[in-house]
């Protein structure tokens, strides 16, 4: 299962979150010696640690010590420690191979098919899609990778999935060569995660990274309404194919007038009976419903046509991605928490039919938010700017549209919100920013919103 140089030496992990956990108990179930570190000292840390011991694995926390990394035979990087940390550092010096949980992964995991997904946004959406569709034509399927569940949970399964729809996040991507789906999915791109890469440039090179081991047998899903993708996947190797919301020259479409979705030069179901709100999760569907068809000739037949029509039609929005949270008073609260840069915010806003109060802050991530005055001229009511990238929203919007600057406190956001608001309107959580400044991640912020948004006393002014 494992190359003999990885056993030559001790393989150290840096993170013990979820991937860093799995790869360790996966490696070590392997019969390799295994040194887990992490730069916490969390009780959750404390308690994976002591899951971990009894399975023979060294568990350091609160530092990683540098000197047992560079002696290591490999590294393996959680996709949460950037490449300029210092144990990775100390790594590539000591010229030990660097490598993500995926990679690992990939080695148990020889007879499965993936189909591999990444982009800027919708990739969770479309990989649960993906993941969704394979289940419904009767496949032995999961959904992995960034949406949730690390990879190498999966090969510890005792039997391996036949097929796997794998979410990769750019920093997942930077550390997998031997990443080579049956079918590979860009989404879309634009900027994102300036906080870790120096150059939108930087990022888009690790979200290349999809195609690096492309051949004339592999399969491609792209874009055709971004000018990016298009760019980013010309020179790849293989069959190309080409989803579009904006126009028919393309594999899988919106036929808008007929209100159908078209897949191969094939009607597959009318758009009223997708149950997900906005027109880029149209753009979702094709390119799930595309890969999927194109994934195995079995997947195209007049069988497998139904089934994927019956798949989509019973497939529901996922949680914090332009979730109804509730009509209070007449006014409309939707929790788009998982909108953690600017691009997301924009199809969100653009979708909206409704006079908008919008929540837009958290830690800013570096992109400017100038992009979105123009869509809130149409319904945007008022932008509540909140967390420590209030002053730069308000910088880059006030005078542009009407923008009131708040603190920390949600709760006071969510009260603003409400004496804002009107019957008729919404109050959309949409920030554009992550939420580590006030939350533990954004599942936290979206919950929150959730909660404070149907909480009577607080609604009635009695709290
Ligand atoms: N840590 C160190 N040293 C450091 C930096 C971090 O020890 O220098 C430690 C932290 O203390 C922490 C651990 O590393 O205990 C966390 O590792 P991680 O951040 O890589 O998190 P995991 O729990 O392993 O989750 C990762 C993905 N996280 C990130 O990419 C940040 C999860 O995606 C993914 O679901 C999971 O693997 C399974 O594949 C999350 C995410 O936010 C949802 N992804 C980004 C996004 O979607 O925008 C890319
Ligand atoms: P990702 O995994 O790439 O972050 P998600 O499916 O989790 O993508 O969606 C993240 C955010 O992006 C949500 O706010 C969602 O409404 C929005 N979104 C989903 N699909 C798209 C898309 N195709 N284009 C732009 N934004 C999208």
């Amino acid at each position: 299962m494992i190359p003999e140089e990885w056993r030559r030496a001790e393989i150290a992990i840096i993170g013990l979150g979820r991937s860093g956990r799995s790869a360790a108990v996966l490696l070590a179930r392997a019969g390799a010696r295994v040194y887990v570190s992490d730069a916490g000292s969390s009780g959750a840390l404390e308690g994976a640690a002591a899951e971990l011991r009894p399975q023979g694995i060294a568990v350091e926390l609160g530092r990683h010590d540098i000197a047992r990394v560079a002696g290591a035979s490999l590294v393996v990087a959680s996709p949460g420690v950037p490449p300029g940390s210092p144990p990775l550092v100390a790594a590539r010096e000591a010229g030990v191979p660097v490598v993500s949980e995926v990679e690992v992964a990939l080695r148990f995991l020889g007879t499965t098919r993936f189909i591999a997904i990444t982009g800027t946004n919708g990739k969770t959406t479309t990989t649960a899609l993906a993941g969704h569709l394979l289940l419904t034509l009767g496949h032995d399927a999961v959904a992995a990778g960034n949406i949730g569940t690390p990879l190498a949970e999966v090969a510890l399964l005792p039997r391996h999935p036949a097929w796997v729809a794998l979410e990769v996040s750019s920093f997942q991507l930077h550390d997998t060569p031997g990443l080579a789906p049956a079918v590979g999915v860009l989404t879309n791109l634009s900027p994102d995660h300036l906080d870790r890469y120096a150059s939108v440039a930087e990022y888009f090179a690790d979200k290349a990274l999809l195609f690096r081991n492309a051949v004339s047998s592999s399969r491609w899903v792209v874009n055709r309404d971004d000018v990016e993708a298009l760019r980013m996947s010309a020179p790849a190797a293989g069959e190309r194919r080409h989803f579009s919301i904006a126009g028919r020259d393309a594999d899988a479409w919106y036929d808008r007038p007929a209100d159908t979705l078209v897949v191969l030069a094939r009607p597959l179901l009318p758009r009223r009976e997708l149950e997900l709100i906005g027109d880029h999760n149209v753009a979702n569907a094709l390119a799930a419903t595309l890969a999927v068809a194109i994934g195995d000739p079995g997947h195209r037949t007049p069988e497998s046509w139904s089934r994927l029509a019956a798949g989509l039609r019973s497939f529901r929005a996922l949680p914090h991605r332009l979730e109804i949270a509730g009509e209070h008073d007449g006014v409309l609260w939707i929790n788009d928490s998982k909108a953690t840069n600017v691009g997301s915010t924009l199809v969100a806003v653009a979708g909206m039919t409704r006079p908008t109060v919008l929540l837009l802050g958290g830690r800013h991530k570096g992109e400017p938010y100038t992009a979105l005055a123009e869509p809130l001229r149409r319904f945007g009511k008022r932008v509540l700017a909140f967390g420590e990238a209030a002053p730069l929203i308000e910088q880059d919007l006030g005078g542009l549209v009407p923008v009131e600057r708040l603190g920390a406190s949600f709760t006071g956001v969510i009260d603003r919100a409400r004496e804002i608001a009107e019957p008729g309107d919404a109050v959309l959580l949409s920030p554009a920013c992550s939420s580590y400044d006030m939350f533990v991640n954004y599942e936290h912020r979206g919950a929150e919103f959730r909660r404070l948004a149907a909480d009577e006393p607080l609604r009635r002014g009695t709290a």
